[in-house]
């Protein structure tokens, strides 16, 4: 093969509970943020699709382990929902360990190593009353439902995410609005970075303290978007420089070091974002944030430049670097994301010169609307646009590999098309096509590709 990755490579997916098991309020499940949101304002979904239907994960699992296995996935990551396994935060639903122990048991029966991830984007609703992540005593739940998470399933799970890109709850629920409560303040979206963080740091710890096997690890998924700055002018680096603190410093720097990065705080103080009472600096918890293992969801770049003015009054990262539209972009229209496969080559470099320790690509791909248009004669949806997605950015990867990164595997989004929050089912990602109408999985043609690669540990062109 022209492109052969390293043996004992991890394929596979990525998914999270609230986007697949459905029956959100049901074998006693508490409302998170997004059923509740749902509830209350059902018009901010893209067709009224909530979190409710989904692909249903939670009676199709047995099936769908199947469909891994089709595909050929050595891994698989989705999270546990903490509404379903702690409903009010302190007493565990049994029929939730039954259901998690049996989905896990059975992805291990099958030879996928599930790696399960604690916390994607879903806010119990009992702890957003009190607060959520603004709450200084949100670390204390978090960890508490952690430690329980080890308690239940450490026996069989050996490859632990603490939470899935913890910058994007916060700048969706504090800055851009896609995410409940929706609203705009930098100050609080700073103490509920600072707190999610406290949370990471609590459960590493824990777990390190109670649950640490010799082969089990703890780890953190970030989206490593890497800032392109417009020119060399020194304002557009220097905004480059901030962007590049916020989005990948924030938590990069304490998942491998075990500390608050410095530069940024002295930008946050500089202007006056921190704001002391909400924020308790704790050194001797950060310092349990190192991880054991790193993942790394990538989508698309990030392109800055200077603010076109300059603001004395920081109300938005916006005002620390602009983005503008880079003239040679590809862009994929259904989700507006650019496409620029060499940011992942990228990406692996400057990890690799960070750290020694274990990475993976942990979320890669495309999502498109009305794939139903290319459906062919036998029924089959030829993605061919997701097969080049995957290829163009597995040979920047690959190119990476070869000189010499720690990258462990590649894992795509996703592997049932899923319910994808505010916009419901509107861009379609899987392996699988899911029809709404009696939840059947069918292959597309990127799913074939993918099992032909993992089956040769690569491809050719
Ligand atoms: C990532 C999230 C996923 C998933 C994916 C695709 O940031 O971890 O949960 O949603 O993006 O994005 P979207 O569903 O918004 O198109």
């Amino acid at each position: 093969m022209k492109y052969q990755f390293p043996n004992d490579f991890m394929w596979g997916s990525a998914t999270s509970a609230p986007q697949t098991e459905g029956h959100s309020l049901e074998n006693g499940k508490s409302y998170s943020t997004w059923d509740k949101w749902f509830e209350l304002n059902p018009e901010k979904f893209n067709d009224n699709q909530g979190p409710k239907n989904t692909s249903m994960m939670y009676e199709y699992y047995s099936e769908d382990i199947e469909h891994m296995k089709k595909l050929g996935l050595n891994s698989f990551r989705t999270s546990i929902a903490w509404t379903r396994l702690l409903p009010d935060g302190k007493t565990i639903n049994q029929e939730a360990v039954r259901f998690y122990r049996d989905y896990f048991t059975k992805m291990i029966k099958n030879n996928i190593r599930p790696i399960i991830n604690l916390f994607h984007f879903d806010m119990p609703w009992w702890l957003m009353e009190k607060g959520g992540w603004e709450n200084p005593k949100s670390s204390d739940w978090f960890e508490f439902y952690a430690k329980t998470c080890f308690e239940q399933f450490g026996d069989i799970i050996h490859d632990w995410i603490t939470f899935n890109e913890p910058l994007v709850h916060v700048e969706c629920s504090y800055l851009n609005g896609f995410h409940y409560p929706a609203i705009h303040d930098f100050k609080k979206a700073i103490a509920a970075g600072y707190n999610t963080l406290l949370a990471h740091a609590k459960a590493v710890r824990t777990f390190k303290k109670n649950h640490y096997e010799k082969d089990s690890r703890i780890g953190i998924i970030l989206n490593l978007t890497p800032a392109y700055p417009k020119s060399d002018d020194k304002k557009d680096k220097l905004a480059s420089r901030r962007a590049d603190l916020l989005n990948i410093y924030s938590f990069l720097t304490p998942a491998l070091k075990g500390e608050v990065n410095i530069e940024l705080i002295n930008l946050l103080k500089k202007y006056n974002l921190i704001d002391d009472q909400n924020i308790i600096y704790q050194p001797e918890i950060i310092k349990f944030s190192e991880v054991d293992f790193l993942g790394i969801n990538y989508y698309q770049p990030l392109r800055v430049q200077a603010p076109l003015t300059e603001k004395k009054v920081i109300k938005d990262p916006t005002d620390l670097y602009e983005n503008y539209i880079w003239e040679d972009r590809r862009v994929n229209p259904y989700r507006g994301w650019e496409i620029y496969p060499n940011a992942i080559y990228d990406i692996a470099k400057t990890i690799d010169k960070l750290t020694d320790k274990p990475w993976f690509i942990s979320e890669n791909g495309m999502g498109v609307a009305n794939e139903e248009r290319f459906i062919d004669n036998s029924g089959i949806i030829k993605d061919d646009y997701r097969i080049n997605f995957m290829k163009e950015h597995l040979v920047q990867l690959h190119k990476a590999i070869d000189e010499g990164v720690n990258c462990i595997g590649y894992h795509t989004w996703t592997f049932i098309d899923c319910w994808s929050w505010l916009n419901g089912y509107k861009n379609r990602y899987g392996f699988y096509y899911l029809d709404l109408n009696n939840y059947s999985r069918t292959m597309k043609k990127s799913g074939s590709w993918f099992s032909y690669l993992i089956k040769n540990n690569g491809f050719n062109e």
